[in-house]
């Protein structure tokens, strides 16, 4: 028997990338250096103090002269909304410029024009780990203030000059980062293991009184605006039936919900106040912030690709390896070649937890498969890489997603798959690990023509989104 999985009509299907990850040009268009550009090494190793050549996304995979032709092809696709992000450093090159770079704006002019001229929606992330380096050398990122104005200056550049045209806006790419990797998180450049817990309090809060800020303006500017918060989505099972597992569980879904509860619900709930009083944790405030952050999102986002087993007792017990995460292996699933617990029913299991919580629409901002991919010299049916593997996970997520809506009752806005153009990793600064539908070839040496290629999945994806959905195969899987 053949099940319904057709999706809404006004579903929106895309990809998405992420500005230092993609276009490259790090030095163009009076763009400043933000910290990815002295990250060679992603999260593997500290930030050093210099621009490296061997950093592979100064280059990244040359959108910023590219993106017509890869726009082009997500039109091909059948794209209703491409997720891309703008770097700060290239609207305030070092965050803190009276007047924003008319050049930087332009390249971004030039891109959403793209976009609708093929009826794309754009979907701005105001920030995904490209603070600018020099806000995070002088203030130390977001431990200090000073940054809720700065990006609030910045957030309004942006609603300003793209009024009319962007629709959807994501205020921080997964926020919640800052908990295990500070620097890319939240732009804080003293080492981890200098910082105390209340430090990372701090930060978040001043995070959330900048975002909450953003979506007062972007409302104001324009009230049609539609402003997601957004974190890193990862499905926490208790690894046995042993209460104390379960109530591991608990506890670690309170790091994805602490923020949250915070934007969503319009401040923070007073369980967790008293949760923070407790443990003399609560962030310093100022007159007027509790006020601000009754500024809700509109909508809420996440990235989704694994899951992870915890328990109440995790020593001696198998690992697993995750997206800037750890937790525990869990025995049913199988992994990517990097290692990623593969779990298509646990996208559906957070969709509904999330629905069940926080009652706002839900967009799925990131999914897919880092994998090693082989180009062919001739082409198959037009497509140079048989990424079987990829067309499989990605099948089964969208069937989950599907039940998700049509059985659950989730209203789910969209999906814009990660990296729908191969791109540099964010975890560990590499070309090897690819997502995308269409190959790049550059190797992780950083040689290669930057030519791009369709591979099978591409239109693989055409299909599902031509067919809304319908064409998704139930899979032998599960
Ligand atoms: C998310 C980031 C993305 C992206 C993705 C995949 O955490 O928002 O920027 O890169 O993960 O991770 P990676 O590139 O490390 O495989």
């Amino acid at each position: 028997m053949s099940t319904n999985t057709r999706f809404p009509d006004s579903f929106l299907w895309g990809g998405a990338t992420a500005a230092n990850q993609y276009e490259g040009a790090w030095n163009e268009g009076g763009k400043g250096v933000s910290i990815q550009d002295v990250m060679p090494d992603g999260v593997l190793k500290l930030a050093g103090n210099e621009v490296e050549s061997r950093n592979l996304k100064l280059k990244a995979v040359d959108g910023y002269h590219r993106f017509r032709e890869d726009i082009r092809l997500m039109a091909e696709m059948g794209f209703k909304v491409y997720r891309f992000s703008i770097a700060w450093s290239r609207v305030y090159p070092t965050g803190e410029e009276e007047e924003p770079n008319e050049e930087g704006l332009a390249y971004y002019d030039a891109v959403i024009d793209e976009c609708l001229k093929y009826g794309i929606e754009p979907l701005v992330t105001i920030s995904h780990y490209e603070t600018p380096l020099a806000l995070s050398r002088k203030y130390d990122g977001w431990r200090n203030r000073k940054l809720i104005d700065l990006y609030e200056k910045y957030a309004h550049t942006l609603f300003e000059r793209y009024k009319g045209k962007v629709h959807y806006w994501i205020t921080f790419n997964e926020i919640n980062a800052l908990w295990n990797f500070p620097l890319m998180g939240a732009g804080i450049w003293t080492p981890k293991s200098e910082l105390k817990p209340q430090d990372f309090i701090q930060a978040a809060h001043h995070e959330f009184v900048a975002a909450a800020k953003a979506v007062k303006t972007g409302h104001e500017i324009d009230p049609s605006n539609q402003i997601g918060c957004m974190i890193s989505g990862i499905a926490n099972y208790p690894l046995t039936c042993d209460p104390e597992d379960e109530f591991k569980a608990v506890v670690e879904d309170r790091k994805g919900f602490y923020f949250l509860d915070q934007m969503l619900r319009g401040g923070y709930p007073s369980k967790t106040w008293r949760h923070l009083e407790a443990l003399n944790l609560t962030p310093e405030m100022e007159e007027g912030d509790l006020e601000v952050l009754r500024n809700a999102h509109d909508f809420l986002s996440f990235s989704y690709y694994m899951s992870k087993c915890v328990s109440g007792d995790e020593h001696g017990k198998a690992k697993t390896a995750g997206n800037l995460d750890l937790g525990l292996k869990n025995p049913y699933l199988k992994t990517t070649e990097w290692g990623w617990q593969i779990d298509p029913v646990g996208l559906r299991w957070l969709l509904n937890r999330y629905a069940e919580r926080y009652d706002k629409p839900i967009f799925i901002a990131e999914n897919g498969m880092g994998a090693i991919d082989q180009l062919l010299k001739e082409p198959v049916e037009g497509w140079y890489v048989d990424d079987s593997y990829r067309i499989q996970f990605l099948n089964d997520h969208l069937l989950e997603v599907s039940k998700a809506i049509l059985e659950d009752g989730v209203d789910v806005m969209g999906y814009t798959s990660w990296g729908c153009i191969d791109l540099i990793s964010a975890s560990s600064a590499e070309m090897k690990k690819r997502y995308g539908y269409v190959y790049v070839d550059r190797n992780s040496e950083g040689e290669g023509t930057m030519n791009r290629y369709p591979k099978r999945s591409f239109f693989w994806y055409k299909d599902v989104i031509a067919s809304k959905g319908e064409s998704l195969k139930e899979s032998k899987g599960h």
